[in-house]
């Protein structure tokens, strides 16, 4: 028989034996089944239990936990014959389900457990509830007899998919074979999708053994889902409501340590300061280290966090859900708002109903508000209460820290873990009284290093938590906390972990108790009955294992004996005695009664508190002070509204950024302010209009010879408001010059076009002339980095063209413009009205992009800001100068000593005003083998630039805008050097100011890569070919500018006609900006051009005047 006919019998026999299958889950069956025995499968078939571990390994799996049963064996045979998939054979089923739950907790990933049917599934139901409430992704595999026919009636059949239901997610029996790949992929996308759980797939026997059709055995390719991003206006109205709250507060849920939102929000609470407070299951989310951290919401009410949430009138939920024991209640009667922010929705409860609800992710919403709130600070926010809460909250966890009595207590206890602990060390809790005291006094520094669970809160998932971490993190130390009753619930596996040679340390806490509900009890006030408990001896019973047995006798002996545990391999248990009487402190009534005493209310506190400012931000936040103290030498300024000076107010207060003093005092704009300002605009118009070309330039030179006079002033200025190093303040004020000078020029140089019309012998006689004529009042936003000459850039085409103009400078910097504005005040011709320069907050300034009286918005600023302004202009036209994060190629030199020419430049375009510049090179890429050379120098001479006060001549390096900016830049760095970048110089930070710094090999999908850096931050890596070098250039969200030092004419002509950018410099760095040049980006960067030619035309319409016969006849 040839091989094609044995195929076909060989299927026509299975079809024929699946076809007489009947039941609700008999379904049309292409490949099936029980071989027969006598009939070879066929070369193109595959078992399905190879099918299935193909699939996990497909879906990245590397273990699968569990005990298997004689309906597996087709299964653990599969497992046998390949290495990637490994299988943990367990103790317990629970346990096992316990495993793969952390795996998918830690990961993100599913983790996979593998049990029988009947008693072992059943034994998955407790760790199938605590992956479902935990919100972990874990599969069960679970077997079953033969669907197909049974010989064993209903011995140790239950449902199991009907039992698992309440439990998962998905869960389905497999009657097919080649319905694997579709059903491993459909269980595991609904486990890992947000919100995670778990997921059951029955693999009857008969099943498992089937060949299926290579046809069906195709596998699903893993695409990554991006999650979808929250709407603009639930983000719109959040700002809102957090500028205009009183006591804004954040609460970070559990929610926030599945996926990477640490460094966003690290960098909200860096930029806004509110301060924050954690649940327990979201520990770790923002390093707890950090001053804006209030404490952890380890019980419901009357603890020292709840006196910040009574008093906070803005609570700020991000990742909570309501499986997590309530942080804290909320009451229909409250004042207090609450916006939930979270993937999905809020589930509504008698405690949690959010008035706003922001969904999507989670990372991308804190950024928008990140953003937002950064453009238009908050109104008036006091925190102080919160700080002084912190404080004395501080105070209290230091209770009992220094007691040395045996048994230990648990403030003692935890701080002496905490310091053996490594940073990135992980400690699994079991569930028991301990754990609220974990919650309240174990800092947890980094996301997921400390695994409680606070959505089941079962007993007996420390140990197997514990082997499952070390496993995903073997390089990191794991410790599991277990109480004398919980660590029983799962000893057995002590045996796993001796098993798999892994280096654990277990600590059972022995109280010889169910001490929490001894605890509960006593708090409940009833007698004290049957919680007390008999143990092994735990160190015998570890040792019989193979593990390392310890009993503590002394509290010193407790760091030792820990110590030792840490630095040696080996599973090791150490019982240590504690006592709970401490506890007595944590029962509500307790607390109620302490807080009253020792804790001052919102009123006694503020009656005596300093000012608002000297203590809004923690301390340590601030290590440059950032003080209400006012410079002696304070300016007081005035806004211009119509061209006249107004001084309604000063209640913009403008620091000095180096000294964080108030430097200068300066009138606010309110929107009836903004209102008037449009309204002369439009008046002035057709005034302003109609002046002549030498009138308009009149003005220009007017500008121009003042800024001449005043040239020391203006670069005075703006290295107090921006903390720009002098050297580039006067850079600044010549470039404003030529601005306006160009400007002057143009502005007798508006020529039109004749045209001839008489294309055809039906427009015989025709003619044209276009020409442009200014369009209207111009809205303008300039940002803090220029505050002089992005301005300009804005104004001297406004006036070259005659167009009235409403700027709203930088509220950070609005000096500059001021200046300017004082000197315009005084222009000839300018007819009243033309312009107004209104420094303004937030609420007001609206208007600057829905008025539908501005024909034109020029904005410059963040994408994040600009594009959603450009969807709400309305029928404006709209040009944004957004950022970029530009990248620099040196692909050849004529010399060597070119090298250091080019070095030279790399670090001005890099590091010049501290990198806060839209075209500062942020990426460098450097033919391989010019790059250890050019490496070399650039490290030696950026290491030395001079970081300081930006008034010293030799300063190369300022203060950045704000702490908060260093402060971002400094995560950037560190997530950059996690990632695997080397730090060749550089990542210091001191305040407000952050050194040159360069790093190397960054991966791509680092913020310090990929995001606009905004600071002195230089990425540098080799290459091999020149269209590599261009193609990993392309490989942006923004298109600003790139430079590239070669001399070769094809290669200059090829990075021109294939970069995305809006300009390439040959020869030079991409941070060339001539004032005359046609600039702006391409891709997230912008829309439109400014460089004064190219603005001038924004701001005119072409009319055409047509013309028959003109001339032809007299
Ligand atoms: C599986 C399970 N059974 C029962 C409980 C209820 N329960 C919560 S804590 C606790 C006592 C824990 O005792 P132990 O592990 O010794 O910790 P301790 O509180 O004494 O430190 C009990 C019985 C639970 N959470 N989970
Ligand atoms: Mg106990």
């Amino acid at each position: 028989m040839d091989e094609d006919t044995a195929a076909k019998r060989y299927w026509n026999v299975v079809r024929n034996i699946f076809s007489s299958t009947e039941g609700d889950d008999a379904q049309p069956v292409h490949a099936v089944h029980a071989v027969p025995r006598g009939v070879c499968p066929p070369r193109e078939s595959v078992k399905a239990s190879d099918l299935f571990i193909a699939a996990l390994k497909n879906e990245g799996v590397k273990w699968v936990f569990g005990v298997p049963g004689e309906e597996n064996l087709d299964f653990v045979e599969s497992m046998r014959t390949q290495t990637d998939v490994k299988l943990v054979i367990t103790r317990h089923e629970q346990a096992a389900g316990f495993m793969a739950s952390t795996v998918g907790r830690l990961t993100g990933k599913v983790g996979v457990c593998l049990s029988t049917l009947g008693p072992g599934a059943t034994n998955f139901s407790t760790s199938a509830a605590y992956a479902y409430l935990g919100a972990f992704p874990m599969l069960m595999i679970t077997g079953q007899k033969p669907i197909l026919k049974s010989k064993q009636a209903s011995f140790q059949i239950v449902d199991i998919v009907e039992m698992s239901k309440p439990l998962t997610k998905f869960a389905k029996q497999i009657v097919n074979g080649g319905l694997i790949p579709s059903l491993v992929r459909e269980s595991i996308r609904q486990a890992e999708e947000e919100r995670p759980g778990a997921v059951l797939l029955e693999l009857p026997e008969d099943i498992a053994g089937m060949q299926v059709h290579k046809e069906e055995a195709s596998l699903y390719k893993i695409d990554k889902v991006r999650r979808p991003v929250a709407e603009e206006k639930a983000i719109t109205a959040a700002v809102k409501m957090i500028r205009f709250a009183k006591h804004p507060l954040l609460v970070i849920g559990c929610g926030a340590n599945r996926k990477l939102t640490s460094n966003m929000l690290r960098q909200f609470i860096d930029q806004t300061k509110i301060p924050f407070l954690d649940t327990q299951m979201g520990k770790g989310v923002v390093d707890e280290r950090h001053p804006s951290y209030v404490g952890t919401a380890a019980i419901s009410s009357s603890d020292y966090v709840h006196a910040c949430i009574n008093y906070s009138d803005l609570i700020i939920v991000v990742g909570h859900d309501v499986v997590e024991k309530p942080p804290f209640f909320m009451h229909h009667e409250d004042t207090t708002k609450v916006i939930h922010i979270n993937y999905f929705t809020a589930q509504v409860d008698q405690v949690y109903f959010p008035q706003l609800e922001v969904v999507g992710d989670i990372g991308n919403a804190i950024w928008q508000l990140k953003e937002k709130l950064k453009e238009e600070p908050p109104l008036q926010w006091d925190l102080r209460y919160f700080n002084y809460v912190r404080e004395e909250f501080a105070k209290n966890l230091l209770i009992g820290v220094d007691d040395t009595s045996c048994p230990l207590s648990p403030p003692r206890f935890v701080t002496d873990i905490r310091r053996a602990m490594p940073e990135d060390g992980i400690l699994c809790l079991d569930n028991g009284l301990y754990k609220v005291w974990f919650a309240r006094n174990y800092k947890a520094y980094q996301p997921n290093t400390l695994l409680l669970d606070n959505a089941l809160a079962t007993m007996g998932a420390g140990l197997p938590s514990a082997i499952a971490a070390k496993m995903v993190h073997p390089e990191r130390t794991v410790v599991a906390v277990a109480g004398d009753g919980g660590f029983m619930m799962n000893s057995q596996d002590m045996a796993t972990a001796v098993m798999l040679d892994l280096h654990i340390v277990v600590i059972v806490l022995n109280d010889n108790a169910y001490g929490m509900i001894k605890w509960k009890q006593a708090g409940m006030e009833f007698g004290d009955f049957g919680l007390d408990l008999q143990n092994p001896d735990f160190v015998k019973y570890a040792q019989s294992y193979g593990a390392h047995g310890y009993k503590i006798r002394s509290c010193e002996e407790f760091s030792t004996c820990l110590q030792h545990c840490i630095t040696t391999h080996g599973v090791h248990l150490i019982e240590l005695p504690i006592t709970y009487a401490i506890s007595d402190m944590l029962q509500v009534a307790n607390l109620k009664t302490h807080l009253k005493e020792n804790l001052k209310t919102p009123e006694e506190y503020l009656a005596t508190a300093p000012p608002i400012s000297a203590s809004a931000e923690p301390a340590d936040a601030k290590p440059r002070a950032f003080t209400e103290e006012e410079d002696p030498n304070c300016q007081e300024y005035p806004f211009y509204i119509g061209n006249r000076p107004e001084k309604p107010n000063t209640d913009l207060k403008v620091a000095d950024k180096y000294t964080g003093k108030i430097a200068y005092r300066v009138a606010l704009a309110h929107v009836n302010d903004i209102e008037r300002a449009i309204e002369l605009a439009v008046q002035a118009f057709p005034k302003i209009a109609a002046l002549s070309s030498w009138q308009r330039k009149e003005i220009l030179e007017h500008c121009v010879n003042a800024f001449k006079a005043r040239f020391d002033d203006l670069a005075r200025a703006l290295c107090i408001e921006a903390g720009k190093p002098i050297k580039d303040s006067r850079g600044e004020v010549t470039r404003l010059i030529d601005t306006f000078t160009i400007a002057a020029e143009e502005s007798t140089r508006i020529y039109g076009e004749w045209a001839p019309m008489d294309i055809a012998k039906r427009t015989d006689g025709f003619m044209s002339i276009t020409k442009g004529f200014p369009i209207g009042p111009i809205s303008m936003i300039s940002p803090f980095n220029f505050p002089l000459n992005l301005a300009a850039h804005k104004i001297a085409p406004a006036l070259a063209v005659g167009c009235p103009f409403v700027l709203k400078p930088a509220s950070r910097t609005p000096i500059g413009a001021l200046i300017i504005g004082e000197i315009l005040s005084n222009a000839p011709h300018l007819p009243e009205g033309s312009f107004s320069i209104l420094p303004c907050s937030r609420d007001g300034a609206d208007l600057f992009t829905v008025d539908e009286r501005f024909k034109v918005l020029s904005f410059t600023g963040s994408p994040s800001v600009g594009w959603p302004m450009k969807a709400r202009a309305g029928k404006k036209r709209v040009v944004l100068e957004l950022g970029g994060n530009a990248a620099c190629i040196v692909e050849d030199v004529r010399k060597p000593e070119d090298i250091d020419v080019i070095v030279e430049k790399v670090i001005h375009g890099a590091f010049y005003q501290s990198g806060q510049s839209c075209i500062s090179v942020q990426r460098l890429l450097v033919r391989q083998d010019l790059y250890e050379g050019l490496k070399e120098k650039l490290v030696a001479k950026v290491s030395c630039l001079k970081k300081g006060d930006p008034h010293d001549e030799d300063t190369f390096i300022g203060p950045l805008i704000a702490v908060s900016e260093a402060g971002r830049i400094q995560q950037w760095v560190d997530e950059a050097v996690s990632a695997g970048a080397n730090l060749l110089c550089g990542g210091q930070r001191d305040g407000a100011l952050y050194d040159a710094t360069i790093l190397e090999n960054v991966p791509g999908n680092c913020s310090a890569y990929n995001d606009e850096a905004f600071g002195p931050l230089l990425c540098i890596e080799s290459y091999t070919h020149f269209k590599g070098a261009v193609a990993r250039v392309n490989d942006s969200v923004f298109g600003l500018q790139a430079g590239v030092f070669t001399h070769d004419m094809d290669k200059a002509f090829y990075a021109f006609e294939q970069l995305e950018v809006g300009g390439v410099v040959i020869g030079n760095v991409p941070s060339i900006r001539v004032d005359a040049q046609s600039y702006g980006g391409v891709k997230d960067s912008g829309f439109g051009r400014e460089g004064v030619r190219y603005a001038m035309k924004d701001y005119m319409e072409e009319r055409v005047m047509m013309m028959v016969n003109v001339g032809k006849e007299m």
